[in-house]
């Protein structure tokens, strides 16, 4: 698949889910690095696959994950002297994140399962490698436990979820987003996952968590988030916002419909931002942290304080 493949691919949703998104970008940055010439100019090459890059992260804006591992790949390529280091760099970060970030999620999967007791019910939105990683973790340790799952409209990702959970044999309710509240009381905990973290705590997510989140905190229910670390926003320590998509409005509602409403608009935002006080944990590759210590993340796991922020983007 070409680079620019990819890049459409993300953007129309074949390929999603922040972890997923992220190492489909990596991966498509390394094998597009092989389709340029050698010319023995490293400053082509780097300047060529700054544009790569550019193409990748224009295309969805909220799951920090993106621009994160395109970062963590670039940083050292930008600094090397010659065209076959550039390359070699580019190659050896590459791999190494699509690797790391699989480990992550086998971490975060181990450290999950044991906050789900043996009986649990848990209820998930959308469809999170890293929170179905906890789920299905548990039930392999024989964990007796069963599922509510929720639609997610318009995209409907809750039917990928409700497939994995199915094939693993999990006991599964599909539920409408909007039976969250009256369902809450069946169950025991929510786990979710993340596109974005915020240096306040704040978790980023599918649009419908933040209202999971408020429902389970009213019924006094755990919300546990599992995130890798690349998807903490070290940006939001000078101030910045997270850019919450919009899509199109004919995933809501089609458009031969619309045009008969002239007075009604359709808004379409795809994720909302809960605040910390309705998380009670965010599981990560580092360890399971309250969320109030997201800075500690940004500043000793990936390197970003701000005085390091402060030299690279003021
Ligand atoms: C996906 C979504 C997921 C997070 C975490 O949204 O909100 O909960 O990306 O997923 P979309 P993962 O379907 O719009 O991409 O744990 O797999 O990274």
């Amino acid at each position: 698949m070409t680079l620019l493949q990819t890049a459409e691919q993300i953007q129309t949703m074949q390929i999603r889910g922040a972890g997923k998104i992220a190492r489909e970008a990596v991966s498509a940055l390394r094998d597009h690095a092989e389709t340029l010439p050698h010319t023995g100019d490293a400053s082509l090459f780097i300047r060529e696959m700054e544009h790569a890059a550019g193409i990748l992260l224009a295309t969805r804006p909220t799951a920090v994950s993106l621009p994160n591992a395109i970062q963590m790949v670039m940083r050292d390529v930008r600094l090397a002297r010659t065209e076959d280091a550039a390359r070699r760099i580019l190659r050896e970060k590459a791999d190494s994140f699509i690797w790391s970030s699989r480990t992550a999620i086998d971490r975060i999967a181990a450290m999950g399962a044991n906050h789900i007791p043996d009986g649990s019910v848990i209820m998930t939105h959308c469809n999170s490698k890293a929170a179905l990683g906890c789920i299905l973790e548990a039930k392999r340790q024989g964990k007796d436990i069963e599922v509510y799952a929720t639609e997610v409209r318009p995209w409907n990702q809750g039917r990928l979820t409700i497939k994995t959970l199915n094939d693993n044999e999990i006991p599964t309710t599909y539920i409408v987003d909007s039976a969250v509240r009256s369902m809450m009381k069946e169950v025991d905990l929510v786990i979710v996952g993340a596109d974005a973290i915020t240096v306040n705590g704040a978790v980023v997510n599918k649009i419908g968590t933040s209202q999971i989140a408020l429902c389970a905190n009213e019924a006094r229910k755990n919300v546990i988030v599992t995130a890798e670390t690349y998807k903490f926003a070290p940006r939001t320590i000078l101030g910045e916002l997270i850019r919450i998509e919009e899509r199109a409005q004919s995933e809501v509602l089609p458009d031969e419909i619309a045009a008969t409403l002239p007075f009604v608009r359709v808004k379409n935002p795809v994720f909302d931002v809960t605040p910390a006080e309705y998380i009670d944990m965010i599981i990560t590759e580092a360890g399971a942290l309250p969320p109030h210590l997201a800075y500690t993340i940004m500043r000793e796991y990936l390197g970003w304080g701000f005085d390091e922020l402060q030299n690279q983007f003021l």
